[in-house]
């Protein structure tokens, strides 16, 4: 009887343990949408999950119809868009930016338009060209939010 009571109480010592980890480390859950295809995209999925991203990975027929629905001016387009607290995240932004888009209610969403050499997903033999995030605002004007390399 005294050996049940004890393994009774640490399990829930446990599974309480278990729940506050959960909540300190709750990973950040973004929707990734990509063609099938796309080999960059993977690699930027996998630049999200480094840095600590939980990514629901979408499967997607035609990309164009996805970043209309979205709001993705055409001018921002990349590879592929991803949605996270109802803002698209389009190509290949890096975290530090994806995590900032959270807290800036005043944007629709964040791009790098285009697949510049250098940016997280898209290393070609340690090339690095200058690209710009760009924060698309509710009104609809594009906003330089950080600029890369930064040196
Ligand atoms: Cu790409």
């Amino acid at each position: 009887m005294t050996s049940k009571r004890r393994f009774l109480g640490l399990s829930t010592a446990a599974s309480l343990l278990i729940a506050s980890a959960a909540f300190a480390a709750e990973p950040l859950t973004i929707d990734v949408h990509r063609d099938a295809n796309c080999g960059c995209c993977k690699k930027w999925i996998a630049h999200l999950e480094a840095n600590g991203f939980k990514v629901v990975d979408h499967v997607e027929t035609d990309m164009r119809a996805v970043k209309q629905e979205l709001g993705v001016a055409p001018r921002l387009a990349s590879c592929h868009t991803a949605v996270i607290d109802g803002k698209f995240v389009e190509g290949h932004v890096p975290a530090a930016q994806v995590q900032e888009l959270i807290k800036r209610n005043d944007l629709a969403g964040v791009a790098v338009p285009g697949m510049p050499a250098g940016s997280p997903g898209m290393e070609v033999d340690g090339m690095k060209h200058a690209y710009q995030v760009i924060g698309l605002t509710k009104s609809g004007d594009d906003q330089v939010v950080a600029s890369y390399p930064d040196t």
